[in-house]
């Protein structure tokens, strides 16, 4: 197999074009860039000699042999140009002239309506009926939306593969700290998610005298304070939880917010420990409204498990890792949520990190240096070289 890194590069920077923003990139699932970033990966696959196809859920598919490497191309509200897009380009430089590697892209990673829903349709976790009623914060629906990018193909049983390898950024500060080009993760944490309103009193806010207020911002910044308390002895360091997304109404400046919704997101790499943090946030929201006279409204809990990586796919990452950059790498686990982990459900799965410069993604600002993109296509390419 014979990579070309500068058709690497001007691939990822042609993608970095599609809904371009800044240095950043605009891709919401199903907007105008994602559909039009689509249709250009679906031609890319078929130049690339792959059988494309776009599925009925938005997954875009480059079929080939049995070793599936891929990520996502859709992007968070304010994305960079990596997150995804390095897996997909780089899946698809290694399977040029390669038949044993097959390519995706897999469609809202970024959870616009979902949480990795494309995979999640894929793996079997959520059925299409149940994702088209999913609905983004403009109450959207995935069903709705996804008329955008009309199917050209069905989505491959998934028995025809046996294994899956995703490249990614980091997304966060570890490798660029260390001066370290590449990662091979352990594990994938796991991500817990629920939405919630807090119900007072809408009314005036001059003539409302604060101690007459049921004021729902008010019941938030007090929600807020509390769930570090309860949290605090259930967590470690590496435990992280999320208020961020909320919408007050009627959100205006001389009205006393009658409603605060808001999105609660906790991540952590041990289920039992979720568990016990889904606990503490559930009694202790309950325990704020009623303190605080509000109402509260919570939605059931949107999950994806804690996974560990396949021990043969770790060993061959390892292996090229130490081949292609001896002594600048690392194993570490993934913060950061990923499609591997719906599609460990159906075969073994692994990944590789690319450096991020100053840990930032999720932000227009992510970047990584081409030199590190191109020794972490490499090390891609030897750990398939190994496995086929
Ligand atoms: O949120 C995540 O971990 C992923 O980047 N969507
Ligand atoms: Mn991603
Ligand atoms: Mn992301």
């Amino acid at each position: 197999m014979r990579l070309d890194p500068d058709r690497f590069l001007a691939d990822l920077k042609t993608l970095r074009g599609i809904g371009a923003a800044g240095p950043g990139v605009v891709r919401r699932a199903f907007d105008p860039a994602d559909v039009t970033a689509r249709q250009w990966l679906a031609r890319r696959f078929a130049e690339a000699g792959l059988d494309a196809r776009i599925d009925a859920a938005g997954n875009v598919w480059g079929l080939g042999g049995p070793l599936l490497l891929g990520s996502h191309t859709d992007t968070q509200p304010e994305g960079g140009w990596l997150d995804g897009a390095l897996g997909v380009i780089a899946a698809l430089e290694v399977a040029r002239g390669n038949p044993g590697v097959s390519v995706v892209s897999f469609q809202d990673e970024e959870g616009r309506f979902g949480a990795t829903t494309g995979s999640e349709i894929w793996s079997g976790a959520l059925t299409p009926e149940a994702a088209d009623a999913l609905a983004d914060l403009d109450r959207l629906t995935f069903g709705a939306a996804r008329r955008a990018l009309p199917a050209t193909g069905a989505a491959p049983d998934p028995a025809r593969f046996r294994a899956y390898l995703e490249h990614h950024i980091e997304q966060g500060p570890v490798l660029d700290a260390a001066g370290e080009v590449a990662g091979v993760v352990t594990a994938i944490v796991g991500l817990r998610q629920i939405e919630a309103v807090l119900c007072g009193r809408q009314n005036h806010a001059g003539t409302t005298p604060m101690r007459l207020r049921a004021d729902a911002f008010r019941g938030l910044s007090e929600a807020d304070r509390a769930l570090r308390e309860a949290l605090a002895p259930l967590v470690t360091s590496a435990s992280v939880w999320t208020i961020g997304h909320v919408a007050l109404h009627p959100n205006a400046p001389s009205a006393v917010p009658g409603r605060a919704r808001f999105t609660l997101q906790w991540r952590d790499a041990e289920a039992d420990r979720l568990d016990r943090m889904e606990h503490a946030i559930r009694t202790t929201l309950t325990r704020v409204a009623a303190e605080a006279g509000l109402g509260l409204e919570l939605s059931a809990t949107s999950a994806l498990p804690p996974v560990a990586m396949d021990p043969t796919l770790r060993a061959a990452l390892r292996d090229a890792a130490e081949a292609q950059a001896p002594g600048r790498w690392r194993e570490m686990p993934s913060g950061a949520l990923h499609d591997a982990t719906n599609v460990s459900r159906l075969m073994p799965v692994g990944m590789l990190f690319s450096p991020s410069i100053g840990g930032i993604s999720h932000d227009f600002a992510e970047d990584t240096a081409e030199a590190d993109l191109v020794t972490g296509l490499s090390i891609l390419a030897d750990a398939v070289a190994r496995l086929t």
